[in-house]
């Protein structure tokens, strides 16, 4: 559309209030941010199965019905994720080069999921009971735009040891930047959004996947083929090393020291964008991490010696 570039005020899935940037004209206000990269663009599914929808357009300029809130939320947090992977790693939109980032919401009818089509976000509403409105989540959002970051660099294939490292990565950068916003990683992911009724559970969890019943060591991984060949199982494996590399513990008697958040995600961001390849395994993901922690910190380093000791903790020697 045309119009001009403004600002506008919003209420979120939880009924937070925030600004959402948006090109206003006589129609209304378009969900399009044109000051980040080539733009960031949010549709609207209106519940069918149809992708991308309708260019999200409010004709009194104010995003604060229930029906907004999917919308300015998935907004809002592509907003936020794209400012993390630029200040903080210098990459500029998922690709480096500024890419349009382009988000539907209420995709389906109580729709129990979100996904990277290969294109774009896409974001369930949730049934309400299992979930709501999946954009809601800031680690979900990072989570889906990661996807993006893995597909436009390592190409990580989906299957196998490579997708669950895929998975992995969208799983710690969901933790980092969610916790990048507010005092630091929580190390669980979708809480916000997951189970309404229930209380302090999360869809997983980086610090104790067994939690979800997932596996926190190399050798209690799934070998099926159901999920990929267990993307969304196996990718705990190395969730639960990211968390003793930030956090430290000793795990299945293997003491790690923690480095924190920040100094992790660098080391995971350098592993993902400059050594990590199309058929990565668990093990070369081990000596990937060494690698670009030995050009961030040293060969002799303390962060070194912590990334060993983290896939150490979970089986990878
Ligand atoms: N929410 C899932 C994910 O991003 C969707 C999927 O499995 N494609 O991994
Ligand atoms: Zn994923
Ligand atoms: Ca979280």
């Amino acid at each position: 559309p045309q119009g001009t570039d403004a600002v506008s005020s919003g209420k979120g899935v939880l009924g937070d209030k925030k600004k959402v940037r948006t090109v206003k004209n006589k129609e209304g206000s378009y969900l399009l941010d044109r000051t980040r990269g080539k733009g960031i663009l949010t549709y609207d599914a209106a519940t069918k199965l149809l992708i991308p929808g309708k260019l999200w357009l409010d004709a009194d300029h104010k995003f604060n019905a229930a029906y907004d809130g999917a919308a300015v939320d998935a907004h809002a947090y592509a907003g936020q994720t794209f400012d993390y992977f630029k200040k903080v790693h210098g990459r500029s939109s998922y690709d480096g080069k500024g890419a349009r980032i382009i988000s539907t919401v209420h995709y389906g009818k109580d729709y129990n999921n979100a996904f990277w089509s290969g294109s774009q976000m896409v974001y369930g509403d949730g049934d309400g009971s299992v979930f709501i409105p999946l954009s809601g989540a800031l680690d979900v959002v990072a989570h889906e735009l990661t996807h993006a970051v893995t597909q436009t660099s390592a190409k990580l294939i989906y299957q196998g040891d490579s997708g669950a490292i895929n998975e992995s990565l969208s799983d710690i950068f969901g933790a980092i930047i969610e916790g990048h916003y507010s005092d630091g990683p929580d190390w669980q992911i979708a809480e916000d959004i997951f189970t309404p009724q229930k209380d302090g559970d999360a869809l997983r969890s980086l610090a104790d996947p067994t939690l979800n019943g997932l596996p926190d060591h190399y050798t209690k991984r799934y070998i099926g083929t159901e999920d990929f060949g267990g993307v969304h199982i196996n990718s705990s494996i190395s969730n639960k090393a990211a968390y003793l590399l930030a956090n430290g513990g000793t795990h299945y008697s293997v003491n790690v020291n923690g480095i924190g958040s920040d100094k992790t995600g660098a080391i995971f961001f350098r592993t993902l964008t400059q050594y990590l390849t199309p058929n990565t395994t668990f093990r070369q993901f081990r000596v990937a991490a060494i690698q670009a922690a030995t050009d961030l910190y040293g060969a002799s380093s303390p962060e070194v010696s912590s990334v060993k000791a983290a896939f150490s903790a979970i089986g990878l020697n």
